[in-house]
């Protein structure tokens, strides 16, 4: 089903009239009220008004994430704080997380977007809808949570955690759809069958999985598991959250809400803009948002975009699934982790040298982090309770910092290998089939 004809399936004259207006909008909302945004066209000596078609994008300055820690908390916010009525955090590089303010009309522009991609999933009225993304400050929880209220499903917040009375809701309740990431569907799975059930038991029909990178092969597994169609679904916090893009029926490739997100794909490396189907790193314009637009902003997601109507219907283009990034950065159980928020918590503790390893990996389906860390010489000590405590304290700072559990293990001064290739604190074992 297809949730707004008008603008999913708009020719594309239509599209690029829309997308122009909406650029020039934009642009002079910026300019206006953000001075970071003024500040840096001023010096390219840029006016709103050399803006006339979506075509001039390229002439617009880039933001990174870097512009929105160096702007924290509100610094690029086009809105007064009277007009925001939420706000989400997602992971900073390091300290600071990145804070997202949303004006009423935004929310509702991101209930819209959800409610077109679970339309795409075949989710209607008639469904009851769990949704398990993390609620709280992350977006997935409470995206997709507005989403499947605006389309009128039932929606469960059944969050993550606690996976056996998940499962037990989703047999009592006849639960038929479910939004949560890949590696968690896996997990639930294998939960499903240790409690001595088979997807018979359970009425799950659609999956819509994100947040993290997935394969065909795990969509295979999953769907062959839980008796399930699994659907991408991808977002970030800086552009909105859950619902920038979608899998149709088709599941060929994930069509943008491109009168909202405007994709581009740039060489990360000149920022020159790529032809279509070339591979690169995704850049997205917010075209209608308030709170806080974002010109050109760079995911450092790399994939490669798709033009032509889809089979389905729809005229927007597609992106494919995501094929790595173009900076250091984890993702572990959905949530954004930089090996530079681990190297910050360790050189603030006198007990560590600055040597450390994460190693990550993949036991049962879910995401395992662990963190070996050089104690000092003059911190060492045959007192285990000492050693324990200097553990826990470390434990806490990341749990406070990166919002996962990471494994310590404490190692000796010099035993972990000082170059180990580009990414040298990081050693990633998960294989994605
Ligand atoms: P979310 O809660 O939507 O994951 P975050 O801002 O925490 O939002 O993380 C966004 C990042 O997560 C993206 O830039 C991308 O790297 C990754 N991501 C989100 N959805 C997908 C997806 N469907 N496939 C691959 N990666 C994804
Ligand atoms: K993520
Ligand atoms: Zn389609």
């Amino acid at each position: 089903m297809i949730w707004n004809k008008n603008k999913e399936c708009m020719s594309r004259d239509e599209m690029h009239a829309l997308q122009s207006k909406r650029l020039q909008k934009l642009v002079a909302l910026v300019y206006h009220n953000v001075p970071f945004y003024r500040n840096k066209m001023q010096e390219m000596d840029l006016s709103p008004d050399d803006i006339r078609s979506i075509d001039d994008i390229v002439k617009l300055p880039f933001t990174t994430k870097q512009d929105l820690r160096d702007n924290y908390p509100y610094g690029l916010q086009a809105a007064p704080a009277s007009e925001i009525v939420r706000v989400h955090a997602s992971s900073g590089t390091t300290g600071n997380p990145t804070i997202v303010g949303y004006t009423r009309r935004d929310l509702s522009v991101w209930s819209e977007v959800m409610s077109r991609c679970l339309a795409a999933y075949g989710v209607t009225r008639e469904d009851t809808f769990s949704v398990s993304y993390g609620y709280g400050l992350f977006t997935g929880g409470l995206g997709a949570h507005y989403g499947v209220e605006n389309l009128g499903a039932t929606v469960i917040p059944a969050s993550t955690g606690n996976t056996e009375k998940h499962v037990r809701l989703i047999r009592d309740l006849g639960i038929t759809g479910i939004a949560c990431t890949p590696s968690y569907a896996l997990y639930l799975a294998e939960t499903v069958e240790r409690m001595g059930l088979t997807k018979d038991d359970i009425k799950l029909r659609i999956g819509a999985f994100g947040a993290e990178p997935w394969t065909d092969n795990m969509r295979k597994e999953i769907e062959e598991r839980l008796g399930l169609k699994g659907y991408n679904l991808y977002g970030l916090s800086e552009i909105m959250g859950p619902g920038v893009s979608f899998e149709c029926q088709e599941q060929n490739g994930s069509h943008i809400n491109e009168d909202h997100f405007y994709p581009e794909i740039i060489n990360p490396e000149t920022l020159e803009q790529l032809p279509s189907g070339q591979q690169g790193e995704l850049v997205f314009t917010t075209l209608t948002k308030e709170g806080m637009p974002l010109l050109r902003y760079r995911t450092k997601d790399l994939c490669s975009l798709m033009e032509g109507t889809c089979a389905c219907g729809r005229t927007s283009v597609r992106m494919s699934r995501i094929m790595g990034r173009s900076d250091d950065m984890l993702i572990i159980r959905g949530i954004n982790v930089f090996p530079s928020q681990v190297e910050s918590v360790i050189l603030g503790m006198p007990e560590f040298e600055p040597q450390y390893m994460l190693v990550v990996d993949r036991q049962n389906n879910l995401d395992i982090l662990q963190v070996q860390v050089e104690v000092r010489r003059d911190f060492f000590s045959d007192d285990l309770g000492r050693m324990l405590a200097m553990k826990k304290t470390l434990s806490d700072k990341l749990k406070s910092v990166l919002s996962i559990s990471a494994d310590i293990k404490l190692m000796e001064p010099n035993s972990i290998s000082r170059s180990e290739g580009k990414s040298k604190h990081v050693i990633d074992k998960r294989v994605l089939k």
